[in-house]
């Protein structure tokens, strides 16, 4: 049987009347208004909620945020990462690498304040973040989830906001914490991690601080529910209150203080180590000459007395010659001083102290090297493992207070310490302070 074939106006008309009844029918299952829980305002009682609060706790994080994504930029242009791949891993950093700049060796204190800085502060933000996550958390039920294509967009960034402040202050707290449970990777993830954050941080701040800035401005205090300015954090059937605003504030203030006393000895040092409760490395480094902070034991990344025994030489090179030295004929040469800390990305550092050993410049002369040497490598009897190289810049090799150290504070270097021999370098981040050196080179200039 032959059908008369349709006009296009008759299917155009059969398809609104079908989208039509599709639509009816959800209207049946699905009713009008966010479904029971969560998602419906009333659910939110806290009488504490409201543009008030969750800008002064924004606000708090801006300044913050700021000074640990400044303070996480210089820790990454402190390793060098430009100059070998042995000094960073990060693949295809390609223009993140943009703002890169020569790490310097003065002040010799730089890295210890600027990454006790970033590590001190990421820990004492925790309680102020979690407040201001609580203080919204009823706008990540809102309903619908997506209203429109601005909306859905707004949603997403705020994903990446919430998720990028997550991932930050987990990677760098098990980072601190757990002493480097991401072989290799913990620069790779918390490098990105930055990126992707800060993006969604600058978007989350430009269009949310005039708002922030007026809830703060002293004036009529709580907008009432419903209205633009309450923006959908206050509660429009709260609960009677059992502290007021600056009372919770206090509490979260409280939390980042105890979070202080019990992080920033570490990074302080001397006798404030001793409050440090949450310092990974514990409180009490030792006694005596050595008795300062250790990052890895010589048995722990599996050196052996062998590798720094009797056998144990010095390498120096540089293109066309190689000198070998043993330890008495490194200690017969000028010997020189520097009062220098060690300085951890994990945050924990030493006060200055008393390295005694031989310039670098002066291992360069041996092999006819001059100050103009772009890359010098390091290299440790340590079979493997990322810290066990490192490359140093000109700066660094050129500054008189860089020295393969092989005495401190008066006594022989302890085999922890890097015993027969270790690199110290001003201003470095102390994962530059290659321990147990056996080789360094002296490369091309560029
Ligand atoms: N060969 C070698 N050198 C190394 C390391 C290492 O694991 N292997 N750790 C580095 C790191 S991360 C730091 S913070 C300092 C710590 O020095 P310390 O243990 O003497 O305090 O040594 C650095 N030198
Ligand atoms: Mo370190």
């Amino acid at each position: 049987m032959a059908s008369t074939p349709a006009t296009a106006s008759d299917s155009g008309e059969e398809g609104r009347a079908g989208l039509e009844r599709v639509r009816a029918v959800l209207r049946s299952v699905v009713p009008p208004g966010p479904p029971p829980g969560p998602t419906r305002p009333e659910f939110w009682r806290s009488p504490l909620r409201g543009p008030w609060l969750t800008a002064v706790f924004g606000l708090l994080l801006l300044v913050g945020v700021t000074v640990l994504f400044v303070t996480g930029l210089l820790s990454y242009a402190s390793y060098n990462p430009d100059l070998a791949r042995v000094n960073d891993q990060t693949p295809d950093k390609g223009w993140l690498g943009f703002y890169l700049f020569s790490w310097p060796t003065a002040p010799y204190w730089l890295y210890r304040l600027t990454q006790g800085v970033h590590v001190v502060l990421g820990v004492v933000l925790v309680p102020v973040l979690l407040a201001k996550l609580w203080s919204v958390i009823p706008k990540l039920f809102e309903w619908p989830p997506v209203r429109s294509v601005s909306h859905g967009i707004e949603r997403l960034s705020l994903l990446l906001l919430v998720g990028g402040a997550g991932f930050e202050f987990v990677t760098g707290i098990l980072n601190v914490q757990l002493h480097y449970i991401f072989p290799g990777s913990f620069y790779v993830l918390h490098f990105y991690g930055a990126w992707v954050f800060i993006g969604a941080f600058v978007v989350h701040v430009a269009s949310r601080l005039p708002r922030a800035l007026c809830a703060v401005r002293p004036g009529p205090v709580q907008p009432s529910a419903g209205t633009e300015e309450a923006a959908g954090l206050v509660p429009p059937r709260p609960a009677p209150p059992t502290i007021s605003r600056r009372g919770a504030l206090g509490l979260v203030g409280l939390g980042s203080l105890a979070l202080l006393v019990v992080t920033a000895g570490q990074s302080v040092g001397g006798w404030w180590r001793r409050t440090a409760l949450l310092a990974p490395h514990g409180q009490d480094p030792g006694s005596g000459p050595n008795g300062f902070q250790i990052n890895k034991t010589a048995a722990s990344v599996g050196i052996r007395p062998s590798d720094i025994g009797p056998a144990w030489r010095l390498t120096v090179r540089a293109s066309g010659r190689q000198v070998i030295l043993t330890r008495g004929e490194l200690l017969a040469m000028e010997q020189h001083e520097a009062a220098l800390p060690i300085a951890c990305v994990e945050g924990w550092s030493t006060p200055d102290q008393l390295w005694s050993g031989v310039r670098l410049t002066d291992l360069a002369a041996l092999v006819g090297r001059g100050t103009d040497t772009p890359q010098t490598l390091v290299e440790s009897v340590q079979r493997g493992g990322s810290f066990s190289s490192v490359v140093l810049r000109d700066n660094q090799v050129r500054d008189h207070r860089s020295l393969l150290a092989v005495r401190v504070n008066g006594a022989v270097l302890s085999p922890d310490h890097g015993y027969p021999a270790r690199v110290i370098v001003p201003g470095a981040p102390g994962v530059h302070n290659t321990k147990w050196v056996t080789r360094v080179t002296f490369g091309e200039p560029a």
